[in-house]
């Protein structure tokens, strides 16, 4: 297959050679399908014209460079479960809402202002984010605090490319992430779950990890709406929800950031939230977690690992008690 790609690292295949993923999926099942003789002809031609109307889909493949050094061996899951089963509460707080209100959010145009602390404030679209740093693939573990967890392939790049850009000055102590808050697309917003906009923070030693990751695409495309298109961060030792959605704005501050769910529940969600099996959430434990896609009757759960297993972020906590700083 013949790829074109511009400087923004975004291929730009001629329409008849694109294969959007659904329509490869669905010719393999097709395929399977012919092979246990259980088609028949009216099937065929539903998967015929099925297939014209598909090669028109718009996802935009995103091409990356796998990066080894960040690539856990589990099993990937599914693009169907990690598109299918969110947690996104602008759209809704049950996880299949996401998928199925998310498209009424318009992901481009999009701008992120980045300002503060900074010597540099600076407005960037999308395209010059793309072209920032080379875009890479990691395939991380994201634990959430509920209780299971996911493996997904995201393109991005360490979010220390951006701060190193922007020249933080030594006031900048905490990196502050907010993130878009559009009550005509968001019907989420209309319910006082959170305090809107839902805001999430790092400290600026945290947030210039190098596995911390500005995440611009996940299975070699570009963010779906419902995974925090078009811009996210993925902080990979934390529990699932300091990792933003969304995000229109990053503010380099002094003091700790108000972040939406401390706010919300300070004594069941700390400002670190570190992946931590030794401390438990006040209403269930934390010592082991469901993989999605492995669900069964007699499925065991794993065992949570210390900082999800990234323990290279440890050294980032030395001398704090994780108990107290949880
Ligand atoms: N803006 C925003 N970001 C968010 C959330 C949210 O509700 N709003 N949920 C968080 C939670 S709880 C989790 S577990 C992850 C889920 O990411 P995923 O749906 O891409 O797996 O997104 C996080 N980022
Ligand atoms: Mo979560």
């Amino acid at each position: 297959m013949l790829i074109k790609r511009n400087s923004n690292g975004i291929d730009l295949p001629f329409a008849s050679e694109i294969t959007p993923r659904h329509v490869f999926e669905s010719r393999r099942d097709f395929i399977r399908k012919l092979a246990v003789g259980s088609i028949a002809g009216g099937a065929l031609l539903e998967m015929a014209s099925r297939e014209a109307f598909a090669a028109s889909s718009t996802a935009q493949k995103l091409v990356a460079q796998p990066n080894p050094a960040y690539v856990v061996l589990d099993k990937q899951t599914s693009y169907k479960d990690a598109t299918t089963y969110n947690n996104f509460y602008e759209f809704g707080t049950d996880k299949e809402s996401p998928a199925r209100y998310a498209s009424a959010m318009k992901a481009r145009p999009w701008t992120v202002s980045i300002e503060g602390e900074i010597k540099k404030p600076m407005t960037l679209d999308i395209d010059s984010l793309l072209k920032l740093a080379p875009l890479e693939e990691r395939v991380y573990r994201l634990r959430c605090v509920e209780g299971w967890s996911m493996v997904i392939p995201w393109i991005g790049y360490s979010l220390s490319e951006l701060i190193k850009k922007v020249e933080p000055n030594s006031n900048a102590k905490y990196v502050e992430f907010v993130t878009l808050a559009d009550k005509e697309a968001m019907h989420g917003l209309n319910r006082a779950v959170l305090d809107w906009p839902y805001v999430e923070g790092l400290r600026i030693d945290e947030a210039n990890h190098p596995l911390a990751l500005l995440t611009l695409g996940m299975y070699g495309e570009v963010l779906p709406n419902q995974n925090g298109a078009p811009v996210r961060i993925v902080t990979p030792w934390k529990y699932g929800f300091k990792s933003a959605k969304s995000i229109v704005k990053i503010r380099f501050v002094k003091d700790q950031p108000r972040t939406a769910w401390n706010l919300a529940a300070p004594r069941e969600y700390g400002f670190y939230s570190n992946v931590n099996p030794q401390v438990d959430h006040p209403r269930w434990s934390q010592a082991s977690e469901r993989r999605i896609g492995e669900d069964g009757l007699f499925t065991k759960k794993r065992p949570t690992l210390m900082f999800n297993g990234y323990s290279q972020v440890a050294s980032l906590y030395t001398g704090m008690d994780l108990k107290k700083f949880f």
